[in-house]
This record gives structure tokens, C-alpha cells and sequence, in this order.
């Protein structure tokens, strides 16, 4: 039984890296934003501030986007279908716009930060 004492330890010492990582990353807040027929779904979202967030943008659109943002100094492609992670903060509260650069006509949105 020695064995399996062993072995269940080493399990125990792989796993436990593992959940700390897990609620390392559930600390950083993050939403998700959809870019559907070159708009964002939802216009707006609100976040906490003082804390570093990440954005998920995530385009269901067939044609690539840009999510740009001039108050947040970010400017990040998304292919067509495709996702990716906008990395912002910690930020004081106020209103930060963001928007769409090959459609800033219709794809506008608003970052809340409370
Ligand atoms: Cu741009």
C-alpha cells in the first residue's frame, strides 16, 4: 500500500498547482462582448474598477473587426469567427468608448467602469 500512498500524494501535488491557477485566473473579471452584424452586443458593459479586466471580444461576424478604443489605448483584430482577450486596467471609474474600425458607423460601445 506503500505504493498507492505514493502515488496518491503525487497526484495530490500535480492538482493542487492546478486549482490555485484555476482561482488565480476567477480572480480577473471578465465579459464578454459580441460583435454581431459589425455592432456590440451589448453596447455596453459595466466593470469594476481598480482592477485589471479582461475583455472577451468575440465575432460572429464572417469579416474580420478591429476593436479599437482611443480612451483605452487598445487596438486589437478579430478575424471573422474568431475571438480574442483584451487585457485593460486597473482603470478609474468613468466612461471609456470603444468601437469598431472597419465599422465605426454601427459598431460603437461603451466600457462603464464603477
Ligand atoms: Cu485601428
Amino acid at each position: 500500500m506503500k505504493i498507492m500512498r505514493i502515488a496518491s500524494c503525487l497526484a495530490l501535488a500535480i492538482w493542487l498547482p492546478m486549482v490555485a491557477g484555476v482561482a488565480v485566473a476567477a480572480e480577473a473579471p471578465s465579459v464578454v462582448i459580441v460583435i454581431k452584424n459589425h455592432r456590440f452586443v451589448p453596447p455596453q458593459v459595466t466593470v469594476p474598477g481598480g482592477k485589471r479586466i479582461e475583455l472577451i471580444v468575440e465575432n460572429h461576424d464572417s469579416t474580420p473587426e478591429e476593436f479599437e478604443s482611443t480612451d483605452l489605448r487598445r487596438e486589437k483584430i478579430v478575424v471573422g469567427n474568431g475571438k480574442t482577450s483584451v487585457w485593460v486596467g486597473p482603470l478609474p471609474a468613468g466612461t471609456y468608448g470603444f468601437f469598431g474600425d472597419f465599422h465605426p458607423t454601427t459598431a460603437q460601445g461603451k466600457l462603464i467602469v464603477k
